[in-house]
């Protein structure tokens, strides 16, 4: 039986992370935590790209733009929704999460989702560096996972 699984290391990787500025003090953190993450499992600084938009439903166009581009093998995503009085959340963070799962699918290139869709300001916070973890963190540990993931399964397409 053949198993296929990713390993944690990014070396000789080029990734990406796209991050809005909406919510700036929360996603800062998800930002320095999705860095941190990325180098210290051995992607090179240099290696490394930061895009900035906006907000949250700006992400997707961008991250599908990096994906499609062949230069990045993964691409970390970074936001933050908070909810509101009206329906403006469901829309923003509908687009967001629609918009890259789509980018990832269509494209094959892993997408982190470490955009936070949360009901509080208190929720954001938890998961930006306190009680609830860093979700930049979990996003690009998801990313170095699925890169070595895809790319072991083309080498065994290959075979
Ligand atoms: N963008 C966010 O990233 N987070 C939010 O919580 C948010 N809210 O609540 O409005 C938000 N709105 C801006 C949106 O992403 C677009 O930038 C804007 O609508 C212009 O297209």
């Amino acid at each position: 039986m053949n198993t296929i699984e990713g390993n944690l290391s990014g070396k000789g990787r080029k990734v990406a992370i796209v991050a809005a500025r909406f919510n700036s003090l929360i996603v800062e953190r998800l930002v320095e935590g999705a860095l941190d993450a990325l180098v210290r499992h051995e992607v090179a600084r240099d290696d490394i790209t930061l895009v900035r938009v906006p907000g949250a439903f700006e992400v997707p166009v961008v991250v599908r733009t990096l994906a499609q581009g062949g230069r990045y093998q993964g691409v970390v995503a970074v936001g933050a929704v908070i909810r509101g009085s009206t329906p403006h959340f469901d829309y923003v963070a509908g687009n967001c999460a629609s918009g890259l799962a789509a980018a990832m699918n269509d494209t094959g290139i892993p997408v982190g989702f470490g955009v936070l869709t949360v009901d509080t300001i208190e929720q954001a916070i938890e998961r930006a560096g306190t009680k609830a973890g860093n979700k930049g963190i979990d996003a690009a540990m998801t990313v170095l996972e699925m890169m070595d993931v895809m790319a072991k399964l083309q080498a065994h397409q290959r075979k």
